[in-house]
């Protein structure tokens, strides 16, 4: 069992993870053993670092290629397919190197068959902040596989994260191995039930009908939602893209709430940037501004004559109303490919995918005290609509409690999504509750 994970520095039992914590085994041990050399492949194979600066040039379409032909599918019925712009936004954040985008190639034709991805981040692990890889996009070729040939990906990873003196990583996958940290489950929110239905992404029980189904998955009604015109609240509330000038007071708000989690990011301004800036088609960040935020006013220290203090006070008004930034909230898309499509793809070629929005952060101010969660996500899901998106998809983890997916008709999936972390154990009992990790 595990004849590879036995030898790596992972707990190897539930009960490890909470007996140790910190690193496993010593980085520094490590110095100077680190092998400069990548490992020897089998003949016929041959180590390639991708250059994926180039959205349009020869390495990123063989990854991209690669990737949408060879990656996870759940169940037959869909595979990722994510698009350049997805990948070029995943693997080249701040830090990115082509040394982290490993390929193997066939030597004589050159056609990629392995791929691993490392991304330095920086993640806080209780109190501390660890500068880590997150590994993505492990994938061999269909016709490779079980012929061990991860493990070498998995080796080679680390040796450049080692060269590098990075000696931990993060990283999500469907299948358990030793040993997951919590492992969220996915929650559906259908936004085109049609479709989904048509796509096999959805299926109506014997005992309801389509045009039940439909309705009941139609977004919520918005009339008493301030964020959209049209409410009681007129146009108090601003939902506005998230751009470069506001970044100062978005950091703050959004690392002031994930402060509550035991693993969260502990963002740098560059990580931040380019985790949140919106791109078209791939990441979408809103800010949602309070135009008449009441503020308490600061006492002033000023010494006068107690007459003018009466007076000064008498004209001051109780409250002052300000314009302020009250929550922050993204997704991103990814497509599948249905991979039996229906009927209606020979007329609507917008049937061979299924366009999915995941959430990556959705932080509300606690002061803010008209706006909920619940109301940030309902915008969410209408935006993520009108950008295309067929499904709106969520974990189990962090503030997302059931009565909240509940609240907004989403529906448990089958995917379960299990979180690692390599040569580092978190040291408590820890629940998804406590984590706020998206890996892309
Ligand atoms: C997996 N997903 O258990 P044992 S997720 C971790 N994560 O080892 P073979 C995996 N380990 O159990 P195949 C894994 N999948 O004997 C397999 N393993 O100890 C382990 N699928 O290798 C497995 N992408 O080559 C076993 O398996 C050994 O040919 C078997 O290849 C696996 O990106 C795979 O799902 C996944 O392309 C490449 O099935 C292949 O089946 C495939 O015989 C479709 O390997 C795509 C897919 C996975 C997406 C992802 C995160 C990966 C994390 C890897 C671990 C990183 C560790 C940290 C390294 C840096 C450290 C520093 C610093
Ligand atoms: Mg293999």
């Amino acid at each position: 069992e595990h004849k590879f994970w036995k030898t790596m520095p992972v707990p190897q039992t539930k009960e490890e993870i909470s007996k140790q914590k910190g690193e496993l085994v010593s980085g520094l041990e490590h110095k100077g053993i680190v092998p400069t050399e990548p490992s020897r492949l089998p003949a016929g194979f041959e180590w390639s670092d991708l250059n994926l600066s180039d959205l349009h040039g020869k390495d990123m379409t063989d990854l991209y290629e690669f990737l949408r032909d060879n990656y996870v599918s759940d169940e037959g019925n869909l595979r990722f397919d994510y698009s350049p712009e997805t990948i070029h936004w995943v693997l080249f954040g701040p830090g990115s190197k082509s040394e982290y985008h490993i390929a193997v190639r066939l030597a004589d034709s050159k056609k990629i068959v392995g791929f691993i991805g490392a991304i330095p981040a920086h993640i806080r692990v209780n109190d501390k902040s660890v500068f880590l890889v997150e590994i993505n996009f492990l994938c061999v070729h269909i016709s490779l596989r079980s012929k061990r040939l991860a493990p070498v990906l998995i080796k080679e990873a680390r040796r450049r994260a080692n060269v590098n003196r990075i000696f931990q990583a993060i990283y999500t996958a469907g299948i358990v191995v030793p040993t997951p940290i919590i492992s969220p489950r996915f929650f559906h929110r259908l936004l085109q039930p049609k479709k989904c239905i048509k796509c096999g992404f959805a299926a109506v029980s014997s005992d309801d009908s389509e045009a039940a189904f439909t309705l009941r998955h139609e977004l919520p009604r918005i009339f008493d939602n301030p964020l959209f015109t049209g409410t009681k609240y007129k146009d108090r509330f601003e939902v506005t893209l998230f751009i470069k000038k506001d970044q100062p007071e978005v950091q703050a708000l959004t690392s002031k709430y994930l402060s509550q989690f035991k693993v969260a990011p502990d963002y740098s301004k560059k990580e931040f940037a380019h985790t949140y800036l919106p791109r078209d088609e791939v990441v979408y960040t809103y800010c949602v501004y309070d135009n008449e935020f009441e503020e308490i006013p600061k006492e002033d220290a000023k010494e006068e004559g107690e007459k003018e203090i009466e007076e000064e006070i008498a004209e001051m008004p109780v409250t002052k109303k300000c314009r302020k930034l009250v929550a922050m909230f993204s997704f991103y898309i990814v497509r599948s490919t249905v991979l039996k499509p229906p009927e209606e793809a020979k007329e609507d070629p917008s049937y061979n995918h299924i366009a999915v929005a995941y959430s990556q952060c959705i932080c509300v101010d606690d002061s803010a005290s008209v706006i909920t969660k619940e109301i940030v996500m309902t915008k969410a899901l209408y935006l993520a609509r009108d950008k295309g998106c067929d499904v709106f998809n969520a974990l189990t983890m962090s503030d997302h409690t059931l009565r909240f997916f509940k609240y907004l008709n989403f529906v448990p999936g089958d995917g379960i999504l299990n979180y690692y972390l390599f040569n580092y154990s978190v040291g408590d009992e820890i629940q998804p509750k406590d984590v706020h990790v998206i890996l892309i």
